[in-house]
């Protein structure tokens, strides 16, 4: 017999699970309607599966604690901050995953060769998995799962197989959810982004000298590579999370936090590279709003990190994508003698967010940064009771 699939939804909620991000599977759809409704979880719609597990960890760094979503075809979209994130920083994070392409089982074809796989990429992961069955107690299932998570400080695995709740309604069933717009009247708002600027290019240390001083005592995520080097060379480590990792996901991280924390100002530190590898997010973040969401692109055209090669950013308008994905304010700066100018700007609008500022900058590096001294377990951990200790 089918179980009941508001008995998950209540064990998720008994063990602790105050948030979720997910995509869509139609085996988890009961999961994502009542998430989408529900006032006691909080519910991100990630436009890839590795931003559900980067906004999952994002909440717990904001002291909440996160469960990633998804069917497991975008299990392969997961892996990256699961190994770079997730298990590293020791955030833990439950991954709850269907099984489409069981072994044994009828379902499309194209499912079968992630079906047979999915059980030995969780294994190869070390990450622990529990297959749900009829027979299951849920309840206990989850806290298990949740208990573990909490206690080693790793993600788990829970994995939902075919029919095994009862047939939920779909989302076009229900009389309290309006139908999406897709007239005119649903698209932001397309402002035109400001630009400031004039004069010779900054580099990054001077952007990042010039935003410290205006914000001091602020949360920040920043982007893997030299971001996070220069970052973590302030030792602010109740404040910042210089993520090295999870590359293109930083502004992911900082939609969970901002959404756990919204008293708090959430800025993020990108790179244009990561933002271009991550493009997505910037819907999600658009469409969320996080009001105290600060997004600062700093664009050197460049992969520095890895050497100095080309990114495709110069024919990237990240001001004009930000706002067509619903940012409330963005705009560039083009030139030294406007930076000032334009994180005035910036921190002005903080409140009335998300709000995006690409800065473009020089070549030139900071010298002689080191990796940071802490380990990422520490990293995330000090951060996380700075987080807890501004309540
Ligand atoms: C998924 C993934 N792909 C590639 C890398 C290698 N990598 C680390 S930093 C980096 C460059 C990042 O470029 P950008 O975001 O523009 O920042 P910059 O280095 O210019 O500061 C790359 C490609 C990685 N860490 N992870």
């Amino acid at each position: 017999m089918p179980l009941d699939p508001q008995l998950f939804f209540r064990a998720l909620l008994a063990a602790g699970i105050n948030g979720l991000a997910g995509v869509p599977c139609s085996i988890l759809n009961h999961l994502t309607l009542e998430a989408e409704a529900s006032s006691e979880i909080d519910y991100i719609p990630a436009s890839v599966e590795g931003e559900a597990v980067s906004a999952a960890a994002g909440m717990w760094l904001g002291g909440g604690l996160g469960a990633a979503m998804m069917q497991n075809s975008g299990l392969g979209n997961a892996v990256n901050p699961l190994v770079s994130l997730s298990i590293p920083y020791e955030i833990p994070v439950l991954m709850i995953v269907s099984w489409r392409g069981e072994p044994g089982k009828k379902d499309a074809v194209h499912h079968f060769p992630m079906g047979a796989a999915t059980p030995g990429i969780f294994e190869l992961l070390g990450i622990p998995v529990t297959v749900l069955r009829e027979e299951t107690d849920l309840e206990r299932a989850v806290a298990d799962a949740v208990a573990y998570m909490q206690k080693e400080r790793r993600p788990a695995g829970l994995i939902v197989p075919r029919g095994l709740f009862q047939k939920a309604s779909t989302a076009s069933d229900s009389s309290e959810r309006p139908p999406p717009i897709l007239g005119d009247g649903a698209r932001p708002k397309s402002a035109s982004p400001l630009v400031f600027g004039g004069g010779a290019l900054p580099s990054r240390s001077n952007v990042l000298a010039a935003w410290m001083e205006r914000h001091p005592e602020d949360l920040a995520v920043s982007t893997t590579g030299f971001m996070s080097r220069e970052v973590s060379s302030h030792g602010l480590v109740d404040r910042h999370f210089p993520m090295q990792g999870s590359m293109g996901f930083a502004a992911a991280i900082g939609l969970g936090l901002a959404r756990t924390v919204p008293q708090h100002a959430v800025h993020v530190l990108d790179g244009d590279g990561a933002l271009i590898m991550r493009l997505g997010s910037l819907a999600t973040i658009g469409a969320m709003a996080p009001k105290r969401f600060v997004h600062l692109v700093v664009d050197n055209g460049t992969y520095a990190s890895t050497g100095g090669q080309l990114t495709v950013s110069p024919h990237v308008d990240f001001p004009a994508a930000a706002l067509a994905c619903g940012y409330r304010a963005a705009a560039s700066c083009r030139g030294g003698d406007g930076l000032a100018e334009a994180l005035d700007w910036a921190a002005s609008r903080a409140g009335a967010g998300p709000v995006l500022l690409q800065v473009a900058v020089n070549e030139r590096e900071a010298e002689g940064l080191e990796r940071p001294v802490l380990s990422p377990q520490e990293i995330a951990l000090a951060f996380r009771d700075g987080v807890a200790g501004r309540r």
